[in-house]
């Protein structure tokens, strides 16, 4: 199991080196100005949470095109916008810069081109080469949990994993294969026996390979779920993304 899924992994690694270091060149801008800068975990926005966002988006007054000042869109004439986060299906300003902030929270991001619309821009209001600045609030954070490898193991659900349960998955192999005997030793840290879900081993990977990863294998296939959950479980991951920002 465990062994499997590093497997993968490492040739994921392998082939988003190159993206990865592509989107660390580029610089968001966050800075957090009114409501919440720290809170629970449950509050805190991670990859795969639905967002409910409010939104004004100008041109920035670094902008090397466009009018600097220029509004292009706002939720606030609207209703909030309800996004998932993390997945691609925003621009990756918004993937990346939003990712950490508190429930509450107000902020602004200021998004490179390459993180926003890019050299093409967006019809007459974003040029292309458009520097961004959206002043966001964090109206909602709900989390999303996708089911992952754990929960396959997990076969009465219970939320621990018996040697029994994850021998079945080897069994896959072949009547006669075996659970690698260090495997329970090195995973069942408080040594009761089980495998909580806290103690589920697997690798750590650094955020941007994550992003990127996550870009490669958006679709829910095993590999996809695996690669979510990779990045979901580690929180240590999270601390990193928002110490590695650049504040205004
Ligand atoms: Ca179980
Ligand atoms: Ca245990």
């Amino acid at each position: 199991m465990v062994s499997f899924l590093t497997m993968k992994v490492t040739r994921i690694l392998f082939l988003s080196v190159a993206a990865a270091v592509t989107a660390a060149e580029e610089q968001i801008k966050v800075n957090i100005y009114d409501g919440p800068t720290n809170c629970d975990q449950v509050d805190k926005v991670k990859v795969g949470d639905q967002l409910e966002m409010h939104y004004t988006g100008t041109i920035d007054e670094s902008s090397s095109t466009g009018e600097p000042g220029t509004q292009f869109d706002s939720s606030r004439e609207r209703e909030a916008l309800h996004v998932t986060i993390g997945f691609g299906d925003l621009i990756e300003g918004w993937d990346q810069g939003l990712i950490g902030l508190c429930k509450g929270a107000k902020a602004v991001l200021v998004v490179p081109p390459e993180m926003g619309y890019g050299s093409s821009g967006v019809g007459d209001a974003i040029p292309g080469g458009a520097t961004l600045r959206f002043d966001v609030e964090v109206v909602s954070v709900t989390e999303v949990r996708y089911p992952d490898i754990f929960d396959e193991l997990d076969i009465d659900e219970d939320g621990l994993l018996t040697p029994e349960e994850i021998l079945v998955h080897f069994r896959k192999e072949g009547p006669d294969a075996d659970m690698p005997p260090e495997l329970m030793e090195k995973d069942d840290t408080n040594k009761d026996g089980v495998v909580s879900r806290e103690e589920f081993g697997g690798p750590r990977m650094p955020w941007l390979d994550c992003l990127e990863m996550m870009h490669v294998h958006s679709e829910p296939t095993a590999l996809g779920l695996a690669v979510r959950w990779l990045c979901q479980r580690d929180q240590s991951l999270l601390e990193v993304e928002v110490t590695g920002k650049t504040e205004l």
